[in-house]
């Protein structure tokens, strides 16, 4: 147990170690957040999170490596003892029965033993628990908007840009091309399912921190969810190519406790009750004569 327990850490640790040097880059993430030049996942708060990481890290990255090595061994050794020189009268052999069967299903045991905790882990993502809070999320060239019901304490929606980079203040903790206007609150602890459309073109929904990523489809209502088990502040970004502003529609979420989440809901129902509609459905225009 302690050797595998060694093994699931040495991987990552190296893979990511000779990347990031080779990069010139960090190993040490902050929660919410890539640091300049991180190689490797975003530190996970949910559960799902989580298991994509021992799902990369554990499995993915020991197999990717472990055959690296075997194919770069093959080639060194072909090079070595196949050349013109070592090897003057080359084989005319041109089937191996029992090495073709093994190339064809040692692969195959490989993808198996891929597949089947892969199927576990998109059935966790893909199936939904019953919702502590939902909270519906459209993606508009270039910002989100964020809905809350009023059954579940809200009634309000807003919507949040990305921070102009003269108003950013990094001493507040804000960063460029990461902070926003108007922040999604959420409380710790608590199922919240998001609802997740788009108002114009494809979208994409990412925080990589809470493991979800989802298209925002104009006309399509998709689902996701995530419970996050640390206060702290979410970013993701956009990661479908949507248009010239692409890069600018950054999303945030700040995950508080329960009474901070309130006394949030208190606040923000004051502040965006006379906001108009996030999703503002295009107001119908006279027909012109003549048209
Ligand atoms: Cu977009």
């Amino acid at each position: 147990m302690a050797g595998v327990m060694t093994v699931r850490r040495i991987f990552p640790w190296l893979c990511g170690a000779a990347v990031s040097l080779a990069a010139g880059g960090a190993l040490a993430t902050q929660p919410g957040r890539a640091d300049p030049g991180q190689i490797g996942f975003q530190t996970p708060v949910t559960p799902i999170a989580r298991e994509i990481l021992r799902f990369h890290d554990d499995l993915l990255m020991p197999i990717i490596t472990a055959i690296s090595l075997f194919v770069l061994a093959l080639l060194i050794y072909v090079i070595w003892r196949f050349n013109e020189r070592s090897n003057p009268t080359p084989s005319k052999t041109t089937h191996n029965t029992g090495l073709e069967i093994a190339w064809t299903v040692v692969p195959i045991i490989i993808l198996f033993v891929i597949a089947l905790p892969s199927f576990a882990l998109l059935t966790n993502e893909l199936v939904i628990p019953p919702a502590d809070l939902t909270v519906k999320v459209t993606g508009s060239q270039w910002h989100w908007s964020y809905e809350y019901p009023k059954d579940q304490g809200g009634g309000f929606s807003f919507d949040s840009f990305i921070k102009p980079e003269n108003e950013i203040k990094p001493q507040d903790g804000d960063i460029w091309l990461l902070s926003v206007d108007n922040e999604a609150v959420v409380p710790v602890g608590k199922t919240v399912v998001l609802q997740v459309t788009a108002a114009d073109v494809i979208h994409s929904f990412i925080i990589q921190s809470f493991g979800i990523r989802i298209d925002a489809v104009p006309g399509r209502l998709n689902e996701t969810y995530f419970k996050a088990e640390r206060e702290g502040i979410y970013y993701g970004q956009c990661s479908k190519l949507c248009g010239k502003d692409h890069a600018f529609m950054p999303i945030a979420f700040r995950v508080v406790s329960q009474d901070a989440y309130q006394a949030w809901l208190a606040d923000a129902k004051k502040k965006y009750a006379a906001a108009p509609s996030a999703v503002s459905v295009a107001a119908a225009q006279p027909a012109e004569v003549g048209d």
